[in-house]
């Protein structure tokens, strides 16, 4: 599928807001790409559908992931994380792609996941860092961003998780062994 398709798919699905956001993705996800050497297609379409459910109404979310068996133990934790399995089931089934490193970069754009390949690190780090985010820290992630996409993504979990655990939300389980496994691999 081509940009222009791809994002008038999506567009009529998201509000205005996520539609901006998705532009974001999409351009800082190319240049992650560019710079570290992932494929940029890919990483353009996968930008594109990563947040396709965000703003489907819950209730819809939750029968999409037990009708079609959809990380079940994703039911037990935050709603916020549904949307990245529920984005990848529905970019496949609605709109054909097929493409199992696009599918799995937007399936764990929230969690993270144990293996993190190079297109699913961009797409993370993308999704964290991109121009129309604001937060206190983003300057610094963005900077890291330029230099070590490791760097980035463990800041952005560390980030993340603190964040969670300040607001005494569940951290979900993949989250943490994605911080974990990327701590390991520092030391
Ligand atoms: O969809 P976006 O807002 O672009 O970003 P996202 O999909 O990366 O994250 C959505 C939200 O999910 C964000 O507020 C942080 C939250 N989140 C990420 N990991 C976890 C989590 N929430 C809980 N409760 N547990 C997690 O492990
Ligand atoms: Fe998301
Ligand atoms: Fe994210
Ligand atoms: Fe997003």
């Amino acid at each position: 599928m081509n940009r222009e398709d791809a994002l008038k798919a999506v567009q009529s699905k998201l509000t205005n807001q996520r539609y901006t956001h998705t532009i974001g993705v999409m351009e800082t996800a190319i240049k992650l790409a560019k710079q570290y050497g992932a494929d940029e297609k890919k990483a353009e379409l996968a930008a594109i559908f990563h947040d396709v459910a965000k703003c489907m109404p819950i209730g819809e979310l939750r029968d999409i992931m037990i009708n079609e068996q959809l990380a079940p133990e994703l039911l037990a934790y935050n709603k916020e994380l549904w949307h990245a399995s529920v984005g990848a089931f529905l970019t496949e089934k609605e709109f054909g792609i097929e493409d199992k490193e696009i599918l799995q970069a937007i399936t764990y754009h929230t969690s993270g996941h144990e293996k993190m390949t190079l297109l699913d690190k961009v797409i993370y780090v993308a999704d964290y860092i991109e121009p129309n985010r604001s937060f206190p820290g983003v300057e610094e992630a963005r900077k890291l961003a330029e230099e070590d996409l490791d760097q980035a993504l463990l800041n952005a979990l560390k980030n993340t998780i603190t964040f969670l655990i300040q607001k005494e939300q569940t951290v979900y389980p993949l989250t943490v062994k994605t911080y974990n496994t990327i701590v390991k691999k520092q030391h």
